[in-house]
């Protein structure tokens, strides 16, 4: 298998698609015959992470630990894809820089916050508006919007099938697959 070993790394606001996006690009992947993994939710913050909740510094903790994992895998040969919100600008710098040149990408799923809210599948954006959940992303705890991602996908305005096709074609561009 003649593929780089790269982490993508998803960041996005709640129900802007990150999951729904990384597991389809893994599909695809997994299809082409490609050693990869997805990071996500189910699979780190019940176990690794479980000690970690929703504070500026459990995000930390829990970014770094992920960006630690992402590291292994990476080195290990793999195409990792990680689907967590990572709010804070300063927690992915950090994870980047554990990373050679060219390894760490960044996929920003850009969705305007209104949009998310409308979608609501889990109905914790009601819940954060109540205030029945606190310290939510985009409601009372920041999202910090990548300045430079090696790329952008505008899931209010493209399909799941368009975003995987815009993020395997930068993949191949930058001869990774
Ligand atoms: C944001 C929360 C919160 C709070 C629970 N803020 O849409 P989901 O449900 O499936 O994805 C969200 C997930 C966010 O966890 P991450 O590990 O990605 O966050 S971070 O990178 O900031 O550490 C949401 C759910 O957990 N959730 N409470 N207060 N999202």
């Amino acid at each position: 298998n003649g593929h780089g070993s790269v982490v993508l790394w998803f960041t996005g606001l709640s129900g802007s698609g990150k999951s729904t996006i990384a597991n389809a690009v893994s599909h695809e992947l997994f299809r082409q015959g490609i050693n990869e993994y997805v990071l996500d939710g189910d699979n780190v913050r019940h176990g690794l992470n479980k000690d970690l909740g929703f504070s500026e510094s459990d995000r930390n903790e829990n970014i770094r630990r992920i960006g630690e994992v992402a590291k292994l895998f990476v080195d290990s040969g793999k195409i990792v894809t990680t689907a967590f919100i990572s709010p804070f600008r300063s927690d992915r710098d950090g994870v980047r820089a554990l990373f050679e040149e060219g390894e760490f990408v960044e996929v920003f799923i850009d969705c305007p916050l209104e949009e998310c809210e409308r979608r609501d599948p889990k109905q914790l954006y009601v819940k954060a508006r109540r205030g029945e959940i606190k310290d939510f992303t985009g409601i009372d705890s920041p999202y910090e919007a990548p300045d430079y991602p090696e790329i952008t996908v505008r899931s209010d305005q493209f399909s799941v099938e368009e975003a995987v096709e815009q993020i395997l074609s930068y993949l191949r561009e930058k001869n990774i697959l």
